[in-house]
């Protein structure tokens, strides 16, 4: 495309079609899998509360963010379940003549003290020299829904090479206009937050980059508010470990928050307010509507939903006001009633589960083992793994029960990127077994079918029926000459032998 015809393009504007009504049962707020969203970024304007969403259009199997454009969803009453869905309102290429179409990420509105609405936009930068293409750019508006313009159309106004040099991936910007008229931009990724103050006019850099240090396991996703006097940061946290408050696995992320006297600090660490959710990223905004206070945020809850196929969740978020500065507590997700779970003889999710290579290394989670998800296309977190440089020849994973119960069969669900009989990497065992424990040893469980380990299917072994409280598999890994291959697990299922509710 010729550069004046896109810039035309590209100042044309785009104004929001017709929305359509979703009636929502509860989170997340779209949960049909017609369109995923993530990223949500909230802002209030009269009676109405607007939340911005990018788009999430990656496959099933795919890992990797495929976010082409955002959306808009707005409601007047959040209780109602009532929102206009306004879908496909932006693209990167469409709004700034400069940036490359694709990698709509996490985007925010403000208004600015001109009282004009500016949307701050991680894109990439068609034609970057920058070893890192993302960039943030800015269009303003007079509504939240457009039509948008390019605020700043010479370029980006951070990226690797503007306004100073640096190193980092510049997205996730979060924006505030303080009393005083002052205005600050923070954004970053992968631990590295930097802050910096911009001109009123919303665009024009005022200060330096500053590093932001004190938010303990930042990992990404800023939101930046001021509520009585007390500046309040919250974000996705990746501090990980078996006792960490955050997350035990480090894929995972929980959202966490710290407060500032000012607005560049210095920043308090202050605590988690939301557990990991069931994507690996977490992304939160916070915002005061009608007199309460809100946590928007995303999950994989939706109608074939997945770390790459978010969807927006909406909760109360309360203040306790008796300490100072005023403590978030911990938001309780929710969500839209389910439908009773049918009848299961499996019953490993009632059990706790351990195993031989606890702590188990910080980018898997032991609970996977029993979690009943098993995904085409599996992060870490989505499995028990036992791969270290040198992995042992055997490793074992083990359910304890609170109570003794029956069991007369178990399957596995393996997950390997080596082929059987590899002595590196991730191989499906060469041979497994099952033991159960009798209240003095373990023994091998009476009469097993064969033992297979395939991959893509459950290995399923039936066996006589024990009573007991304890099970374990016993993995030997596959491997030759003193080198072994790891295993890993993605759903583990103890079955009992009649289904139960
Ligand atoms: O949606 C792409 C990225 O995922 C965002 O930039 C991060 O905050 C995470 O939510």
């Amino acid at each position: 495309m010729k550069p004046l015809f896109a810039l035309a393009l590209a100042c044309t504007a785009l104004a929001a079609q017709q929305p359509r009504t979703i009636h929502s049962a509860g989170n997340p707020i779209l949960a049909d899998g017609s369109y995923y969203s993530a990223d949500p970024a909230p802002v209030v304007v009269g009676n109405t509360l607007y939340i911005l969403a990018g788009r999430d259009e990656a496959p099933p199997d795919v890992n990797d963010f495929i976010m082409n454009e955002w959306q808009i969803f707005a409601t007047d009453d959040v209780a109602s379940g009532t929102w206009r869905h306004y879908p496909g309102i932006l693209r990167p290429d469409t709004l700034f003549a400069w940036a490359a179409p694709g990698h709509a990420y996490a985007g925010q509105i403000i208004q600015g003290p001109d009282k004009r609405f500016y949307l701050y936009a991680p894109v990439q930068q068609a034609n970057s020299k920058n070893r890192d293409p993302f960039a943030i750019g800015v269009a303003v508006a007079d509504s939240p829904l457009g039509p948008w313009k390019d605020a700043h159309p010479g370029g980006p106004i951070i990226s690797q090479s503007v306004p100073e040099v640096n190193n980092i991936q510049n997205i996730d910007p979060t924006q505030f206009v303080d009393d005083d008229g002052r205005v600050y931009i923070y954004w970053g990724t992968f631990g590295q937050l930097r802050g910096m103050e911009l001109a009123p006019d919303m665009v024009t850099p005022r200060g330096p980059e500053v590093p932001i240090t004190g938010l303990t396991g930042f990992f990404e996703a800023p939101w930046f508010f001021k509520r009585n006097g007390t500046y309040y940061m919250i974000y996705a946290g990746n501090q990980a470990g078996p006792n960490s408050p955050c997350t035990p696995a480090v894929y995972h992320a929980c959202i966490a928050y710290g407060t500032s006297p000012s607005p560049l600090g210095p920043w308090t660490w202050r605590g988690v307010i939301l557990d990991p959710v069931s994507s690996t990223t977490s992304h939160p905004g916070a915002i005061e509507f009608k007199g309460k206070w809100y946590l928007v945020y995303h999950t994989a809850d939706a109608a074939g939903g997945g770390h790459f196929r978010r969807s927006v969740a909406i909760d109360a978020l309360q203040w306790d006001d008796s300490v100072a500065p005023a403590r978030i507590l911990k938001v309780k997700p929710t969500r839209a009633p389910q439908p009773p779970a049918p009848p299961t003889r499996n019953i490993a999710p009632r059990a706790h589960a351990g195993a031989s290579n606890e702590p188990i290394p910080l980018q898997y989670w032991i609970n996977a083992l029993n979690d009943g998800i098993v995904r085409a296309n599996p992060l870490p977190p989505d499995m028990w793994c036992t791969w270290t440089p040198h992995n042992p020849a055997t490793q074992w994973a083990q359910y304890e029960w609170d109570q003794p119960i029956q069991l007369n069969g178990a399957r596995i669900y393996f997950w390997a990127d080596h082929p059987a009989g590899a002595d590196e990497g991730v191989a499906p065992p060469a041979f497994w077994k099952l033991e159960y424990w009798n209240g003095q040893q373990w023994l091998p469980v009476p009469h097993p079918s064969p033992y297979t380990a395939d991959l893509d299917r459950f290995n399923e072994v039936r066996f006589d029926t024990v009573t007991t409280s304890r099970l374990r598999a016993t993995f030997t890994a596959s491997g030759s000459n003193g080198h072994n291959a790891a295993v890993a697990v993605q759903e583990w299922e103890a079955l009992a032998p009649d289904p139960h509710p």
